[in-house]
């Protein structure tokens, strides 16, 4: 291979590194904006709820995108968006897609399987890549 047809991959790669860094600063103060209208919405932090294991949907966002939970767990998503509405499908458990989540609406799905598990929001993952995963322990 020639030096002419390696340098365009050698760029290519670069500038795709360069955004995947970018986002992972977006993702933390989306993240982190989404806790604050949490509070303001609920009155309290999302880690003093005791009955579930909270993950924020925001901006096409899971907030956290990876959580290890274990078996038995029931986690609860949601919507602290102004007006987005999202749904939750957990891939391989056999349930279908969720109703959608309008803004300050939730979404429950109890982990009975050990394993990592893949879950998408059905309207945004393809255009957004609003994906998550949660590792359930035995
Ligand atoms: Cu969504």
């Amino acid at each position: 291979m020639t030096l002419t047809r390696l340098l365009p991959a050698t760029l290519l790669l670069a500038a795709t590194a360069l955004p995947a860094l970018a986002g992972d600063e977006d993702t933390a103060a989306i993240c982190a904006e989404a806790e604050t209208r949490y509070v303001d919405i609920f009155g309290k932090p999302s880690a003093e709820v005791e009955d579930a294991t909270v993950v924020l949907m925001y901006k096409y966002n899971f907030c956290p995108a990876q959580i290890t939970v274990p078996v038995g767990t029931t986690v609860r998503w949601v919507n602290v968006d102004k007006r987005t509405s999202h749904s939750v499908l957990v891939k391989d458990s056999g349930q279908p897609e969720s109703d959608r989540a309008f803004p300050e609406e939730s979404i429950e799905f109890t982990f009975l399987t050990p394993g990592d598990q893949d879950y998408l929001c059905g309207p945004h993952w393809e255009t957004q890549n609003m994906i998550g995963m949660v590792t359930v322990t035995p």
